[in-house]
């Protein structure tokens, strides 16, 4: 492994680390194997478990999250749902805490093996915030650290900085009352708190600035978990404001050491396209950056690109649905049924625009990508579509009507609806999602426009062009949800079923 690998000057890990819809990272090393999960709000199952040996080729193992009643996501709005996690490794036993705002709350999750099954989990009684993180001194007390955040009554929204409290894990109850431990160095949202004990100290990093541009992580110590926390001296340690980095919004990080006993933080960023660097199509990506210790003070390196090779995900449907198929506030397996080599999905009336639409999806991992699956409409309607949320999607939509197939690309945003729509022959129907980054040659308005998706249909040899729209409205920045893009296969109403499903990548 040598930083040249994957491009990046002095990166010798890929970057992101797990691309797309993957923010707010957390990761444990466990002897030399790491594990890291991820935020998934709406989307069933939640909490992916990603393993690697060596930080470089990291598979899904599973997810935490796999029976609905252990998150109760119900019809959650979007945004809420499944909220930044640490994973945590004690004895033999894994720990994943995690907040479902508007859920059952803070809850820890245990496995064994985390690939799962995870428990049911026990519900942190009493503590009023996002972002927990779980701790034990050196007596083996449990320590609960989260971002102090109202989440109901008259002060909803109020921050109360960085609270903590000893908690017993056994009967999730808080053992004190949770104690206000650092509001941070000044900037706007402390929080993703992560308390790490290294050499004499206990050193707390939190996340400040908002998970937007400002973003930052930012770093204080005491030679107690409970404090007082003295402020680093340079913080935010870490942070790609008032740059123009191509990674921006860097933040929410955890610290794991290393392969090759290096300190690495996982983090948050986003990848804005367009010559502003202002459209981020993925959403929030997980990235890692090294981190050198000064005068016992982390150091970390900015976070360079250094994206992987292309990725061609190929799916026959000749056996269950695989880990990595997710669906907004049900499981993909409850939506959809794999049967002789293809995926049947009944509709049930609801669409695109509704909390629970009959979609099974795919995270988009790269800039560009080339997706499509051929579709029999012979007794329903439905197609492909990317989905940023029921406000932000666009699609490809095939039904039979008379000997034809009607087909209609669609894109909806907030405050417009349009639609395009061609017929085809009889029969089943070829339908195509591209997402495509012209590159404009020199300095003009096109640089803006980074981003297109195209939605094209063939059958019997003839291809419709339908639509060409702008990407950018499915963005982090524009469609402003906590995920990201999702391209995936749905039913609107009858059967429809999918041979195939194909999607094609590339950065450029
Ligand atoms: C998360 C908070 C944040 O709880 O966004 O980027 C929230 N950081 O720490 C949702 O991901």
């Amino acid at each position: 492994m040598t930083p040249e690998t994957f491009g990046g000057i002095g990166a010798p890990y890929p970057n992101p680390l797990l691309p797309g819809f993957n923010p707010d990272p957390s990761v444990v090393r466990v002897d030399d194997v790491y594990y890291i999960v991820t935020s998934t709000f709406e989307y069933l199952p939640g909490l992916p478990v990603y393993r690697s040996t060596d930080f470089v080729t990291w598979e899904q193992i599973g997810n935490v999250g796999t029976r609905p009643e252990q998150l109760n996501l119900g019809e959650v709005a979007t945004n809420l749902g499944v909220w930044a996690p640490t994973i945590r490794h004690r004895d033999g036993v894994f720990h994943v805490i995690v907040t479902v705002p508007s859920g059952r709350g803070c809850v820890v999750f245990t496995a064994t093996d985390p690939a799962g099954p995870w428990s049911d989990g026990t519900v942190i009684e009493g503590l009023d915030g996002i972002d927990p993180d779980l701790v034990w001194d050196d007596e083996g007390q449990a320590y609960v650290t989260c971002s102090g955040l109202v989440l109901s009554g008259e002060r909803v929204g109020e921050h109360l900085g960085i609270l903590q409290a000893r908690v017993d894990l056994e009967t999730g109850t808080l053992l004190e009352e949770p104690r206000s431990i650092w509001s941070g160095s000044g900037f706007m949202f402390p929080e993703a708190p992560h308390l790490y004990h290294r050499g004499d100290h206990w050193y707390l990093m939190i996340a400040e600035g908002g998970t937007e541009r400002g973003h930052g992580v930012s770093i204080a110590r005491s030679t107690s978990p409970e404090g007082p926390f003295e402020a680093g001296p340079a913080n935010p340690f870490l942070t790609a404001r008032s740059t123009i980095r191509p990674i921006q919004n860097t933040g929410h990080g955890d610290l794991v050491e290393g392969p090759d006993g290096e300190t690495l933080m996982v983090m948050l960023g986003v990848r804005p396209g367009g010559g502003t660097r202002a459209f981020s199509p993925l959403g929030r990506e997980t990235f890692v950056t090294r981190v050198t210790w000064v005068d016992g003070w982390p150091v970390a390196e900015p976070v360079h690109l250094a994206p992987r090779s292309p990725l061609t995900d190929v799916v026959t449907f000749d056996g269950p649905l695989d880990n990595r198929w997710i669906a907004p506030r049900r499981l993909p397996s409850v939506i959809g049924t794999v049967e002789n080599g293809a995926l049947r999905i009944e509709g049930d009336g609801s669409t695109l625009d509704d909390l629970r639409p009959s979609f099974v999806g795919r995270r988009q991992l790269t800039f560009a990508v080339e997706s499509r699956t051929t579709v029999d409409v012979s007794a329903g309607t439905g197609g492909l579509a990317v989905r940023y949320d029921e406000e932000h999607h666009y699609e490809i939509e095939a039904r039979a009507e008379g000997a034809g197939v009607v087909v209609t690309a669609r894109a909806k945003v907030p405050g417009l609806r349009q639609e395009w729509t061609g017929t085809l022959p009889a029969g089943p129907v070829t339908l195509h999602l591209d997402a495509v980054r012209p590159q404009p040659a020199g300095f003009s308005a096109e640089m803006m426009t980074s981003d297109h998706v195209v939605l094209r249909a063939e059958a019997g040899g003839q291809t419709l062009d339908l639509a060409r729209v702008d990407g950018r409205y499915l963005s982090a920045e524009t469609a402003a949800s906590f995920t990201g893009r999702v391209i995936g296969l749905y039913a609107v109403e009858g059967t429809v079923t999918f041979t195939g499903y194909q999607a094609s990548g590339s950065e450029s």
